[in-house]
């Protein structure tokens, strides 16, 4: 079964750019609760513990110093089928690419300053939700 808990991050350019607002609108708008969130920053070791499944590819440093470039909001997010349920609403990892009426669509920069993460699996969520939050830090 699905599940029900995705984990996700405005990024450095969107919150840069003064989007964090708008962004979380269309997440709310979406259907979606908010479980756990924080304005914080991400450290080069956590960017690149967050990060090592794509080490061998060839944007993981650039990836790593834009994370930490500056602040992000970090977010856990319940809806049912929320991993799925996410990744149709941030649209494509290339905004190039991304559908109308998608977060990337209408806030992402470009493929890597895409505006916001989603997590890919239940498991990953589980994984990132924990690198980012404390059990007591979750509602
Ligand atoms: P998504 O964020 O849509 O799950 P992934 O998991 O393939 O995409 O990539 C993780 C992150 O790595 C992306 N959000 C993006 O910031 C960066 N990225 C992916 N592909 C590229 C690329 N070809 N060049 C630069 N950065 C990339």
């Amino acid at each position: 079964m699905a599940g029900n808990r995705t984990y996700t991050m405005i990024k450095p350019d969107a919150v840069a750019n003064g989007h964090i607002g708008g962004i979380i609108d269309m997440i709310l708008k979406d259907g979606f609760t908010i479980k756990a969130m924080k304005y914080t920053h991400m450290t080069e070791e956590l960017a690149k513990e967050f990060y090592a499944v794509h080490k061998e590819r060839p944007f993981y440093m650039e990836l790593v110093t834009f994370m930490t470039s500056g602040p992000i909001v970090a977010a856990i997010l319940e809806k049912e089928n929320a991993v799925e349920s996410f990744r149709k609403l941030i649209g494509a990892t290339n905004p190039a690419n991304a559908e109308e009426g998608t977060i990337r669509k209408k806030y992402a920069e470009s493929i890597e300053r895409n505006a916001v993460h989603g997590s890919d699996s239940d498991e990953n969520a589980q994984i990132e939700g924990a690198l980012l939050f404390s059990a007591s830090e979750i509602f």
